[in-house]
């Protein structure tokens, strides 16, 4: 079991989520692909009832260095699963399909080796650097603004859109479920850290989709509920207006993919401790961020 007073390790991370079904039938696991050095990739989806309904979708841990990506991820499911009656106004008429942690080479990597580790673990031919950044290889606006074609830097882009099996994996795995025709309503991409709620379009800087009204009135409705809870303080916009703008991006993918909400959410802190958050913040952090989730369930169940 993970205890959420300390970040665990990837080995306890898949013996949590493989645990979780023989807890509560609503939790089933899917392995949906392996990494570039073979672990095992995963997605669990929580739901109440057998019916296709709307549907959220998570993911974590793109980025290896952040960390509270997916401590946040399992304790969101840990919750779910073990007091689903608390949650029912989460659960309701909302199925969740969440991957807890996509960059597992990386997540390792920056547990045993280099803490502030970024990219995947890839090999690049012709360069005795590794890695490429996940969140510059998706397909949409790929070797746009933000990204690298130097294997060497942080924010490569890597060789093609795709390269990775990591990318490849969520991208197989979320097409797969839209041509299952499941309604994926709302895709948040957990990152860290800054406390941003990033909307779409996150490729460049003052572009923003026809629902563009929509996206800021949720955005702003989650950032009273996360700060109701314990004060924190996001703020929102477009990942490239308050960030930068970011070519090969998952957010503004699966934006384009048809998915209407599609956010970043950029956790704790604002840069006192940065990537390296103390696991003491761990709760705290995950609570304000179930307040936003409970908030996104509201929204896509009356979408
Ligand atoms: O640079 C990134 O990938 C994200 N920030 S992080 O510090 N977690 O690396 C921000 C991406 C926001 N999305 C877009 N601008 N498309
Ligand atoms: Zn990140
Ligand atoms: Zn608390």
């Amino acid at each position: 079991r993970i205890s959420w007073d300390s970040y665990a390790r990837y080995a306890e991370i898949e013996s949590f989520v493989n645990e979780l079904p023989t807890i509560n039938s609503i939790a089933s696991v899917e392995t949906i692909g392996t990494s570039f050095e073979n672990r095992k990739l995963y997605a669990v989806k929580i739901s109440t009832s057998p019916n296709n309904r709307k549907a959220i979708l998570i993911d974590a841990n793109i980025h290896a260095r952040e960390w509270i990506t997916s401590a946040t991820a399992t304790w969101i499911m840990n919750e779910l699963v073990t007091k689903p009656s608390e949650y029912a106004d989460v659960l309701d008429g909302i199925d969740y399909y969440i991957i807890p942690s996509i960059n597992v080479d990386g997540y390792e990597y920056s547990q045993t080796t280099d803490r502030m580790w970024r990219k995947t673990r890839s090999q690049n031919p012709g360069s005795t650097c590794r890695g490429c950044d996940p969140n510059r290889n998706f397909p949409f606006k790929f070797g746009g603004e933000g990204t690298s074609a130097n294997p060497c830097t942080d924010t490569f882009k890597g060789p093609s859109a795709l390269s990775e099996k990591e990318t490849k994996a969520v991208s197989d795995y979320v097409n797969g479920l839209l041509a299952k025709d499941v309604n994926i309503l709302a895709y948040l991409s957990f990152h860290s850290y800054g406390q941003y709620w990033l909307l779409p379009w996150g490729y460049t800087a003052n572009a923003y989709p026809a629902d563009y009204a929509d996206q800021l009135s949720l955005g702003n409705a989650a950032l009273s509920a996360i700060q109701a809870v314990h004060g924190t303080r996001y703020v929102t916009g477009t990942g490239a207006d308050v960030l930068y703008g970011v070519g090969g991006a998952s957010d503004d993918w699966a934006k384009d993919a048809g998915i209407k909400y599609t956010v970043t959410v950029e956790m704790r802190d604002t840069g006192r401790y940065g990537f390296v958050l103390p696991p003491g913040q761990i709760v705290a952090n995950a609570e304000e961020t179930m307040a936003a989730v409970k908030e996104v369930a509201k929204r896509v169940r009356s979408e």
